[in-house]
């Protein structure tokens, strides 16, 4: 049968036809919102830490990590386009945690690979497969899937950290997995002593086999130092990428970090990226441009980088630092990954 064009200007879809669509549940491409690619509509969001410790606080007079498991905010970002990821940037999640004085997070594991980047506090540690990583402010611990991980807080200060996570990733997947403790057949791991002179890796099969970095604390202070000396980048920033010290690449699957070191009155050149990132600002003031929102921001605020948009960061005075955790490697791995630097 054809179909003579007068009939388009109509709908040609019967109401009987259209029952029939219901009854199937078949939409047709051509009345759909995703046939025609709309714009993201994710926007740039910030947590000002003057906001939201306070709140914190709040919350841990009121609960015990020894009933809720962990003392998590989640940081959701609104905009994103994903009902029930609850993620702060497209598939990556982001809270904050406390421990105070006395807490114990007990151990568990899961398939999400997760870190924590710390904000504040003294004396609390990160138990990852039995290795101890402290936990100062500025530290990076990650807990890569299925380790086993606990918090501690024997006698330190209240702490407080910024928790990142591919947890979206695994649901969209349907492969997030939870396993509470006590635990059972934990891996041998090896000291990071064995690793931090840079110069030199061990030769073992273990070491080889394993797909994130051996590593699980990276300091704070070697990050600075590391980062001080660093040559400019393509954006015009100092910026030291948190490696494994056996590939030199990311230090977890799916999450790749980074410390951005600014100079007062200096502006990144604006990068693009298809993946999504977030930013926790280790220490200075400044703004960053994230498409169309101009995000002002101070020591210890969270803010996130929705993929496709500009974005380019500029220190107010003194000198800024930003560590950045981005899903980039998931994209890469997938064939999936742009980045432009503007022109
Ligand atoms: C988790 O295991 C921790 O171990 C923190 O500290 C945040 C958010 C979602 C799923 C698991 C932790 C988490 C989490």
């Amino acid at each position: 049968m054809s179909t003579t064009a007068a009939n388009y200007s109509d709908d040609p879809v019967s109401p009987e036809l259209r029952a029939q669509y219901a009854a199937n549940d078949i939409t047709v491409l051509w009345e759909s919102p995703n046939g025609a690619l709309p714009p993201p509509s994710e926007r740039a969001r910030v947590w000002h830490w003057g906001d939201i410790r306070p709140v914190m606080f709040e919350t841990a007079k009121i609960t015990l990590p020894a009933i809720i498991e962990r003392r998590v905010m989640q940081l959701v970002n609104p905009t994103v386009d994903n009902p029930g990821s609850e993620s702060i940037a497209g598939l990556l999640n982001a809270g904050i945690q406390a421990l105070m004085p006395g807490e114990h997070a007990r151990p568990h594991r899961h398939s999400m690979h997760a870190l924590r980047f710390v904000l504040e506090g003294h004396g609390a540690e990160t138990v990852v497969e039995g290795k101890s990583c402290a936990m100062e402010p500025g530290d990076l611990i990650v807990t890569p899937g299925w380790t086993w991980h606990e918090h501690r807080n024997v006698e330190g200060q209240p702490t407080v950290w910024v928790d990142i996570l591919d947890a979206a990733l695994h649901r969209a997947f349907g492969t997030a997995r939870f396993q509470p403790g006590p635990i059972q057949s934990p891996r041998s791991v090896i000291a990071d002593a064995a690793f931090t002179s840079g110069a030199f890796v061990p030769v073992a099969a273990q070491v080889e086999a394993q797909s994130y970095s051996p590593i699980f604390r990276y300091s704070a202070a070697d990050a600075r130092r590391a980062v001080e000396v660093a040559p400019t980048a393509a954006d015009g920033s100092r910026t030291v990428r948190y490696a494994d010290p056996v590939t030199g690449g990311a230090v977890l699957p799916t999450i790749d970090c980074y410390l951005t070191q600014i100079e007062a009155g200096t502006a990144t050149h604006a990068v693009r990226s298809s993946a999504s990132a977030l930013c926790v600002v280790v220490d200075g003031e400044g703004e960053t441009q994230v498409g169309d929102d101009l995000v002002s921001w101070g020591p210890k605020d969270v803010f996130s980088l929705p993929q496709g948009q500009w974005v380019s960061h500029r220190c107010k005075h003194g000198k800024a630092r930003l560590f950045t955790a981005s899903n980039r490697e998931v994209f890469r791995h997938l064939g999936l990954l742009t980045e432009e630097l503007a022109a």
